[in-house]
C-alpha cells in the first residue's frame, strides 16, 4: 500500500484482493474525507483490478454516501475464456449495476493506458482516488488530480506496456521506468524494503514532474543502478537454456539486481523463442514457497500462446496457492505447480493452438 497526497487529493494505491484491502480501502477515504470536510464525495478508482473485494469497497463506499467512479481498461475483450475471466466478467457486470454511467471498464485494445480514460483535473476536488500501485495507475490518478504534462498519456502507454518498451519514453518517463525496474523484489527477511523504495520513488517522480531538482537527482541515482542491472541481465541471458524448443530459461537466484525487461528482450532475439522462463528466489510466490517460476510470453506469439492452458482450469490463484496471473502472456507459479503442471505441459503440448 501506498499513499501520496497529489495536488490536495488523498491518493491510495491499493491492488484490492482481501477483505484486509477492502478495510484499507474504507479507512483511507474516510479519513480523507474527515480531513478535507469541504470537498466533495467523489471517490475515483482507476486502473485497479475488477476483484470481488473491489466491488465490496465500491458498494461499502456507496453505502457511506460516496459516488465511486470507475475507470479502467482491464474489461474482458470477447468472451471469457477460463474461471478467472469469468470472474473479472461478474464483477464487472456488478459494477455496471451499482454505478450507472459512472462506470467506465474498457479494453486494453482500445485503451492502453489509463490516463486516457481522464481528463487532466478531472478529480482535482474528489475526496480520494484508488489507483493500481504501478506506473499506469500512478499516472492517471496523477492526470486526474490535475497535475500532467504533454506527453504524459504517450508515456502512459509506454510505461503499462511490455518491459522492454517501458523506458522509451520521455527523459521524464524513464526516471520512473528505470526506478520501478530496480525497486527490490520482495524479500521475507527485509519485508518493508520494496514498499518503501516503492512510495518513495512514486513520491519523488511525482515531485519531478513538478520541478523539483532535488527528487530529479536522486530518480538519477536509479537510472545508474538500472545501467547496472541492464549489464547483469546482458551476462544473465548467455546462460539460458532451452527447455523445448522455443522455451528458454533462465536461472536468476542468484541475482539480486538485474533488469527482467532487458534479459526478456535479449531472450526473445532467440530462435522462435516463445515463452521465457526466469526461475527466481524473489517474489510473492517465493516469499511463500521459496522459488517462484515468471512465464511470459514473447509479443509476436501473444495471440497464439495462452499461459493459463499450462495449469488446470480450476486451479486456484493467490500467492499461497502458488499461481499468480492476470494477463494470458504471463504467469507466475511456485516450483511444486511448475513441475507438477507447467512443466509436462510444456513439454507435451504444441505451443501454437
Ligand atoms: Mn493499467
Amino acid at each position: 500500500m501506498i499513499t501520496l497526497t497529489i495536488n490536495s487529493v488523498p491518493v491510495l494505491f491499493i491492488k484490492a484482493f482481501t477483505s484486509l484491502d477492502v478495510a484499507t480501502i474504507m479507512d483511507f477515504v474516510r479519513k480523507a474525507a474527515e480531513a478535507h470536510p469541504g470537498t466533495g464525495s467523489d471517490v475515483l478508482f482507476i486502473d485497479t483490478p475488477i476483484t470481488p473485494a473491489t466491488v465490496e469497497a465500491v458498494t461499502r463506499l456507496q453505502s457511506e454516501n460516496f459516488r465511486v467512479i470507475f475507470r479502467d481498461h482491464h474489461g474482458i475483450d470477447g468472451e471469457p475464456r477460463n474461471d478467472r475471466e469469468k470472474q473479472v466478467a461478474a464483477a464487472t457486470a456488478k459494477l455496471n449495476k451499482l454505478l450507472g454511467d459512472d462506470c467506465r471498464i474498457t479494453v486494453r485494445r482500445l485503451h492502453p493506458a489509463c490516463s486516457t480514460l481522464v481528463e487532466a483535473g478531472e478529480f482535482s476536488t474528489a475526496a480520494a482516488i484508488i489507483a493500481d500501485p504501478d506506473p499506469d495507475g500512478l499516472t492517471a490518478a496523477m492526470k486526474a488530480a490535475g497535475i500532467s504534462y504533454p506527453d504524459l498519456d504517450c508515456d502512459a502507454v509506454k510505461l503499462d506496456g511490455e518491459p522492454q518498451f517501458q523506458v522509451t519514453g520521455s527523459p521524464l518517463s524513464q526516471l520512473l521506468a528505470k526506478g520501478m525496474a530496480v525497486i527490490p523484489s520482495y524479500d521475507p527477511l527485509n519485508p518493508r524494503a520494496r514498499q518503501e523504495a516503492h512510495q518513495k520513488l512514486f513520491s519523488d517522480w511525482v515531485k519531478a514532474v513538478e520541478g523539483d531538482a532535488a527528487a530529479t537527482q536522486r530518480l538519477w541515482q536509479g537510472c545508474l543502478d538500472y545501467d547496472q542491472a541492464k549489464a547483469v541481465s546482458q551476462a544473465l541471458s548467455k546462460t539460458a537454456t532451452a527447455l523445448t524448443p522455443g522455451v528458454f530459461m533462465v536461472d536468476v537466484t542468484k541475482e539480486s539486481l538485474y533488469d527482467p525487461g532487458t534479459l526478456n528482450a535479449l531472450l526473445e532475439e532467440r530462435p522462435n523463442c516463445r515463452i521465457t522462463i526466469l526461475r527466481k528466489s524473489l517474489g510473492p510466490i517465493a516469499a511463500v514457497h521459496g522459488i517462484q517460476y515468471s512465464l511470459s510470453v514473447t509479443r509476436r506469439y501473444q495471440d497464439s500462446v495462452n499461459l493459463f492452458d499450462l495449469v488446470p482450469t480450476d486451479v486456484r490463484t493467490g500467492p499461497q496457492a502458488g499461481v499468480i496471473s492476470n494477463v494470458s502472456f504471463l504467469l507466475h507459479t511456485s516450483e511444486e505447480i511448475f513441475n507438477q503442471h507447467v512443466l509436462p505441459a510444456l513439454l507435451s503440448k504444441t505451443l501454437d493452438s
